[in-house]
Order: C-alpha cells, then structure tokens, then sequence
C-alpha cells in the first residue's frame, strides 16, 4: 500500500494513462471560416500536458513567421493564431502531439472568404426609378435595342422574363423559357422577334441559340445575319435561316437602315454552370461575333447567369454572391475564354422555380440591365453627334 503511494506521490501531475498509450485529444481542431483581414485561431485540448507540439500547414511544417502565427501551449490545450488572414493561409492545418509513448493528430481547414469584390445595390427602388425616368440622349431613338446573344440554354429568354417580372409587376416564369430538358438539342427562338420591357424604352432580340458539335454546327443563327441584325437590315419577326444568309435580294430586307433599325447594344449570355463544357466552336462563333460588334462601335457586355448553380454559398443567399470565390473564378474563366475584361461580365440569376419577388434577384438583374441600358445609351449618343458632323 504504501508503495502505491510513493509510486503516486512521484508521478503526482502525469496522466498514467497517456504515459503509457501515448496522447489522445480530448477536443480536437474544429474548422474555421474568415473573412479577409480577420485573425483566426485553431485550437484543441489533449489529455496530457507532457508532449512537444508540431504544426503543419497542407503536410509541410508551418513556418511561423513573426506578426501573423502565434502557437501556444497552455496546459493541455494548444492554439494556433493566424493574424491578418489572408488568400495564402487558406489551408488545412494538422497538429502533432507526441510523446515517448506515441502521438495523435487532428487537422482543420480554414477557409478565408473573399472580401466584397463588387458591391450589390441593395434597394432596388431607386434604380427602377432610374430607369423608368430614362431619357435616351438621342431623340431620333425611340428605343434602345439589345440583342441577346448565346449558346442554347443559356437563360436568354429567362433574362427577358426576369426583366419583365420586375417592370410589369408579375411573374413571367416559363412563358419564353425552354424547359431545361428540352434545352440539350434545339433551341426555343428561331425568330428575330423583339420583346419589350414594360412600357420602357428598351427593347430585347434574343437570337436562336449556337450549337457548337460537329452534327449541329449549322445550327443557331449565321454568324452573318447576326452582323446583319447589329448592322439594322434584318426586320422584325423575321425568320432566321440557317441554310441561306438573309441578303439584299431578300424582300425584306432594310437596305438603308436608320439607327432606330440598328442593335445598340451585345448582350453574350453565357450559363456559368456549362461554362467548362462549351465547346470550342460555340466560343468562337461569340468571339467572332463580338469581334464583329467591335468593328461597328457596339458596345457589348456579358451577362452569367445560372450563377445559382455553380455556388452554394449565392444559391443560399444571393447578397453574398459579391464575396464568392466561385463566382469570382467563373467570371475570371469567363474573361479569358471570351477574351472580355472582367468588368463587363455581370453574374445574374434569373427567375425559374421562384414564386414570389426578390429583391437580392431583382437588384442583380437591374444593376446589369442598367449598364447595358447607359452603354446603350452612350453609342446612340456618339450616333448623333458623327450624324451632326457628316450634315
Ligand atoms: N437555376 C437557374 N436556372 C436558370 C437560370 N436562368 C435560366 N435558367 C433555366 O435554364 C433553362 C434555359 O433557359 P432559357 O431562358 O430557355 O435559355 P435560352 O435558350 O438561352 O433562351 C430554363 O430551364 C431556365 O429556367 C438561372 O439563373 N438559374
Ligand atoms: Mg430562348
């Protein structure tokens, strides 16, 4: 007995049991999610203070480095701060506890967010004042007109239907839009037919999709009657042929078009979720076309849509789709395969399975609309005043 009692006396202060099995962890590394500029700490408790610590950073040993890691022992808990976090400290991170007896680990990822790379309007009020207010700087213009141009299911007449929901008050789910089975092989759209905005004015085309593999590749409108379309010599409702360009022989068409007749403004719809996929031949045929617009001053911006479906953390809410890495990342994949700066790609989410009004939606659609609506508005206004100089 009193042996016993020698033997705990000595070795008063040390766990027995881990002495002998080695280190065990009683609470381990949880993981963390910061913001940019946050400091972050990962810690966790063992059952034993009589170990040496190692700290891993993605399987190689954390360097510290002065002002930003800070590890501490503190009994049986240990603890790693990282100040100031930044994109490089996203990692997952592995602590080693070990002692005579073995070792035990445990790791945590820490992801750090972006900050708000775009600011999201918040009201959209103001803006449908904004554009309900609009005057377009060149009153031989009655409307501005936008064509939407894409691959096949790309949300293009969803974009109307959204647009037309915020201005005319109700909901205009599916009553343009394919059904998205039925969007893998044809398109909806084959005529140029126009679609307007309320009472607004600004006007939609939103031409027939492309089709891009080897036995659809005549499909989707010419690549030269879509440059007719920009030029103002194809008339309304007109029905696209993919066999035969509409020419000036043609009955209909606008030989000396006025600016009213003209496009105002490329739109490039591009579904962020099939962005990877697109083939090679589609992407080309919009570089093509853009290449086209370009030569004839027209401005042109991108609109992303589906953008629900690429990222979880907008598909739950869609005011953080600012802070979105993903998002981000398309819009980066985006500008290089369409060769366009990144700020004139615009992510949106379009009506499809919703019921009711949303503003976070609206405001994402409106803030797109509005940039196209004011370079719109810019190229009529150059118009009037090259037309001013020539008389
Ligand atoms: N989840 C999601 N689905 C969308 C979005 N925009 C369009 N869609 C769906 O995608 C499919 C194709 O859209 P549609 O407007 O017909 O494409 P279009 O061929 O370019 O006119 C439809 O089922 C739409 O409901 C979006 O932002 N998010
Ligand atoms: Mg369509």
């Amino acid at each position: 007995m009193a042996y016993i009692r020698l033997f705990e006396h000595l070795f008063k202060g040390l766990d027995l049991q881990a002495l002998n099995q080695g280190p065990e962890f009683v609470y381990v590394l949880a993981d963390k999610t910061v913001e940019t500029g946050q400091d972050v700490t990962l810690s966790c408790e063992a059952n034993t203070s009589d170990v040496t610590v190692k700290w891993e950073k993605a399987g190689h040993r954390l360097q510290c480095v002065e002002g930003k890691h800070r590890v501490e022992k503190n009994g049986k808990r240990f603890s790693l701060e990282i100040k100031n976090a930044k994109q490089d400290d996203e990692a997952n991170y592995t602590i080693t506890v070990e002692n005579s007896s073995g070792s035990a680990s445990c790791s945590a990822m820490i992801t750090v967010e972006l900050g708000e790379w775009r600011i999201l309007e918040k009201e959209q009020e103001p803006m449908i004042t904004a554009l309900k207010k609009f005057k377009i700087n060149n009153e031989d213009v009655r409307e501005l007109r936008f064509l939407l141009h894409g691959p096949v299911g790309a949300g293009k007449s969803s974009i109307i239907n959204t647009l037309k929901s915020i201005f005319e008050g109700h909901q205009f789910i599916n009553c343009l839009a394919a059904n998205s089975d039925t969007t893998s092989g044809t398109s909806f759209t084959t005529k140029y037919e126009k679609y307007s905005i309320g009472s607004l004015p600004f006007v939609f085309y939103d031409v027939m999709g492309l089709e891009g593999d080897e036995e659809k590749q005549a499909r989707g409108v010419r690549t030269d009657d879509i440059i007719n379309a920009f030029k103002g010599h194809i008339p309304d409702n007109y029905k696209f042929r993919e066999d035969i360009p509409m020419i000036e022989e043609h009955r209909d068409y606008i030989i000396s078009p006025a600016i009213n007749n003209k496009i105002h403004c490329l739109v490039s719809v591009i579904p962020a979720d099939r962005l990877s996929m697109m083939s090679e031949e589609v992407l080309k045929k919009m570089r093509d076309i853009r290449a086209e617009a370009s030569k004839l001053g027209i401005p042109q911006l991108v609109f992303m849509t589906r953008v629900d479906r690429v990222c979880e953390l907008t598909n739950e809410d869609l005011r953080k789709i600012y802070q979105s890495k993903k998002i981000r990342e398309k819009i980066t994949m985006c500008s290089n395969k369409l060769g366009v700066t990144e700020n004139c790609i615009f992510p949106v989410k379009n009506y499809h399975n919703e019921i009711r009004s949303n503003e976070e939606l609206n405001c994402l659609a409106l803030q797109a609309f509005t940039q196209i609506v004011y370079s719109a508005n810019d190229f009529v206004k150059k118009w009037s005043s090259i037309q001013k100089v020539v008389e």
